[in-house]
């Protein structure tokens, strides 16, 4: 009994240990999840784009790209309130700074006042794909708009 219960205190030791090495890499660095490396790190943009979001709304209703090209979205937020950039469903590539919340939606971006994100992002198909502000209240308030790929 004493060798055997030695060894199941040693293994539940050492899973304890697992959890709580797993619970801090879940909250290292704040809220952001452990994505791995950015599938469009060092990518150069073949097209560069632009988004505004105000309170409360998107300063344009329809962004347009192409297929299969690097698209750089340069989005700021000139409101006061928090606002961020949320597609539900896009097939392709799509860099880290849109993967903040990959398990609710394919992009995300969060939007503090007066502070700009660059998003990366390879679609693999043409389509609309909407955008929109995940903010309660703010798609139902016109902050929404089209991503078009061709
Ligand atoms: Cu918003």
């Amino acid at each position: 009994m004493g060798m055997a219960g030695g060894r199941r205190t040693a293994r539940w030791a050492i899973a304890l240990l697992g959890c709580v090495a797993l619970t801090v890499a879940a909250c290292g660095g704040g809220s952001a999840p452990a994505l791995g490396p950015d599938p469009l790190a060092g990518a150069q943009p073949q097209q560069r784009l632009s988004l505004a979001a105000r309170d409360v709304a998107f300063d344009q209703r329809e962004l347009a790209g192409t297929a299969g090209e690097v698209i750089e979205i340069a989005i700021v937020n000139r409101g006061t309130l928090p606002h961020d950039f949320t597609i539900d469903e896009l097939l392709g590539e799509i860099g880290n700074t849109g993967r903040e919340r990959p398990d609710d939606h394919a992009v995300h971006v969060t939007l503090q006042r007066n502070k700009e994100r660059l998003l990366l992002l390879r679609v693999s198909a043409p389509g609309r794909y909407p955008f929109y502000c995940s903010v309660p209240g703010h798609r139902k308030s016109g902050m929404e708009g089209m991503l078009v790929i061709q």
